[in-house]
């Protein structure tokens, strides 16, 4: 049976049942479904949430899915430490995808017809306070490029302005947006489909770095470890995803632009926006029962899927320049910073390293910080603590001006004026060398008790204090 979102939930249940929680209550989608992610990330939870009382709605919705590392390597099949490493290496094995009938294809189980569509009948959430309105945050776009006829895949926040029409907001370079601007240049509609709730290697394959256009279904291929089942779309000469939990087909229009935004972005503040193309939906496909999937937008969830399939890439290239690297992390509580781990041979290799990984994630590292080998690099604690005692400013610090934008997402790309308008500005980014000097240099050595006397502490036999023992040790 092919993978899909449902597969992924029971292999997610059956590792720890209480990674899923049922919000079995009426909420609103308006702000009621991140009500409860944020009430939960308070208290430093982050169970998945499925509302099956959303209002205005007959589908249910999941949120909160993808917020651990936990919940990567599960799919994966490795311990997280070894995420990136695993992630990289199945980026470079791609999986052709096959083509499935339509009567093999969960996602055709129910057919809305152009006459019958209403967006507002989805649960699809407001997310954050001064967010414009309800915005589709887990999508994958799909759209063909005119010219390679290759389909192109990726996530783009929509915004739902009324019951057929959505927004979508590109960024820069990615290549959904070049694809659109060929179609409006020829004054064409630009057919696309938006696929939501699927396995999460599906998600997490739209928005990998995959060179040239397209590539995103083989690189998904790859993540679930099978052949991803694709079928003919109803309204265009797209293949989109059989066993979806949604998909909506439409036409980007050449013509119709419409204002956008605020939206709580990832780096945790409203930014992007302004005037976007209008996507009209012309048919919507789903199954019974279909589960929406939303990403928690500005939180964890947003990170951790961002985040990963950069650890991924990046480690593929530095590998590939300095062999030593033991592993990066891009971490979710900061996705501008990437942490390497290296066996230093040669001090030459940080710099490499550095810049292999700024050349990877061009569009959002800002600062990179090298540790050495002995560095857990998924511990903000460790890398804090390299940084206080094995880097000095002045020596190994090396600023890059004027690397990253101009404007964007990141806040520091923008000047702000006293009259309340901003204008795009270049930021720059920074190689923080955290390592030991490379040998034959002798650097002081690590304290730390013996690994085997660690081992054999008996914390089994821990216990509270009993009575006795509190008046014996504990009374004035
Ligand atoms: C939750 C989430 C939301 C995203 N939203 C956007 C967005 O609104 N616009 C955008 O251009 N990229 C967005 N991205 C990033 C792209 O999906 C990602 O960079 C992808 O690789 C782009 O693919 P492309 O170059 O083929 O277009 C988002 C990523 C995630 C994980
Ligand atoms: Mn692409």
């Amino acid at each position: 049976m092919a993978q899909d979102l449902r597969t992924y939930l029971r292999q997610l249940e059956a590792s720890d049942a209480s990674s899923i929680r049922l919000v079995d209550k009426e909420v609103d989608p308006r702000f009621g479904i991140t009500a409860y992610a944020a009430a939960l990330a308070e208290k430093g939870e982050y169970p998945a949430l499925l509302f099956n009382r959303v209002k205005g709605s007959e589908l249910s919705c999941i949120s909160n899915l993808l917020t651990t590392y936990e919940r990567i390597a599960l799919y994966l099949g490795c311990e997280v430490a070894d995420i990136p490493r695993v992630y990289g290496e199945k980026l470079k094995n791609p999986i052709e995808p096959v083509v499935v009938d339509r009567s093999a294809a969960k996602v055709k189980e129910t057919v809305v017809a152009e006459a019958d569509i209403d967006l507002a009948k989805l649960p699809i959430p407001v997310h954050n306070k001064l967010d414009g309105g309800p915005y589709l945050s887990a999508g994958v776009m799909i759209i063909r490029d005119p010219d390679s006829g290759r389909i192109n895949a990726g996530i783009y926040r929509h915004q739902v302005f009324n019951e057929r029409d959505i927004g979508v907001w590109f960024l820069g370079a990615h290549h959904g947006g070049l694809i659109y601007k060929k179609y409006k240049k020829q004054g064409k509609p630009a057919p696309v489909a938006i696929a939501i709730g699927h396995h999460p290697g599906f998600v997490m394959g739209a928005v990998s770095r995959v060179q040239g256009i397209g590539g995103e279904y083989e690189a998904a291929g790859a993540l679930m470890g099978e052949a991803l089942e694709l079928v003919q779309a109803e309204t265009s000469d797209l293949l989109v995803p059989a066993h979806a939990e949604i998909v909506l087909e439409g036409e980007i229009l050449p013509d119709e632009d419409h204002a956008e935004g605020p939206f709580g972005e990832w780096p945790g503040h409203y930014l992007g926006g302004g005037s976007v193309p209008v996507i009209r939906i012309r048919r919507i496909t789903h199954r019974r029962n279909a589960i929406f999937q939303d990403i928690v937008a500005s939180s964890r969830e947003h990170l951790v899927v961002g985040g990963v399939p950069r650890s991924g890439s990046i480690y593929q290239t530095v590998k590939q320049v300095v062999p030593s690297l033991k592993t990066v992390h891009v971490p979710f509580y900061s996705r501008m910073n990437c942490y390497l781990s290296l066996h230093k041979e040669r001090d030459a290799d940080v710099k490499k390293a550095a810049f292999a990984a700024l050349n990877t994630e061009p569009e959002n590292l800002r600062h990179i910080v090298v540790v050495d080998d002995d560095i857990d690099v998924f511990n903000g604690e460790e890398v804090a603590w390299a940084i206080g005692t094995r880097f000095d400013a002045e020596r190994d610090l090396l600023v890059i001006p004027k690397w990253n934008g101009p404007g964007g997402l990141l806040p520091t790309n923008w000047d702000y004026h006293p009259d309340g308008k901003n204008t795009p500005r270049m930021s720059s980014a920074v190689i923080v060398d955290a390592t030991k000097p490379a040998p034959p240099v002798v650097f002081p050595e690590r304290a730390v008790v013996p690994k085997g006397d660690v081992e054999q502490a008996d914390l089994g036999a821990l216990r509270k204090l009993n009575i006795e023992e509190k008046n014996k040790w504990l009374t004035p």
